[in-house]
């Protein structure tokens, strides 16, 4: 489908806040609930989201699986794992990250969702610099979207800026 018709939105909010159809967890490979945004997104689901995510056990680098939201107001979380930056030569940092949104992107669609939210996925503890990932993540949104509203919700201000400037480069 054309670029065009996704409708991509950057916003600076915590991610378990949001009222979406899904939102994109940035997992580990062993899926053990875990900090950061993977820690935030399980206290607000509560303890059955972590033992769904035990249950299906594993999920390589740039793959994705998906649970239910539990408490969290998104009906469904996508669990994608980025790849540690300083363990992968820099070439397959940028396909692995590429194939997170894309794979995410297409559970998604394949789950009828209208909307998904993703956290800046591997820029944390994983150490990859924002602004090639902020560049990766807007490129495949707005070719996997479809007609789907993709969010990307950045923590801090100053990451909002960069996914901003990213996407303003883009829209000329
Ligand atoms: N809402 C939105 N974004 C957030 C939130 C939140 N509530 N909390 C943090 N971020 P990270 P990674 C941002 O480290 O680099 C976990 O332990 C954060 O500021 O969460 O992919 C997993 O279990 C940053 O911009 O994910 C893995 O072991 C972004 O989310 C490992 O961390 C991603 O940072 C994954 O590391």
């Amino acid at each position: 489908m054309a670029a065009a018709l996704a409708r991509i939105e950057i916003v600076h909010a915590d991610i378990t806040t949001l009222e979406v159809d899904v939102i994109v967890n940035a997992a580990n490979s062993r899926l053990i609930p875990g900090g950061g945004v993977d820690g935030a997104i399980n206290k607000a689901a509560g303890p059955e989201l972590g033992k769904a995510m035990m249950a299906i056990g594993r999920c390589p680098a740039g793959e994705a699986v998906i649970t239910p939201g539990f408490k969290l107001k998104a009906k469904h979380v996508i669990h994608t794992v980025a790849p540690v930056y300083a363990q992968h030569r820099e070439q397959d940092v940028w396909r692995l990250l590429a194939n997170c949104y894309r794979n995410a992107l297409a559970l998604a669609v394949a789950h009828d969702a209208q909307s998904i939210a993703f956290p800046s996925l591997g820029t944390g503890v994983y150490g990859i610099p924002i602004t090639r990932a902020s560049a990766v993540a807007i490129d495949e949104g707005a070719k996997h979207a479809h007609a789907a509203r993709v969010i990307f919700c950045c923590f801090s201000e100053s990451d909002a800026s960069i996914y901003r400037a990213e996407l303003d480069r883009r829209n000329g």
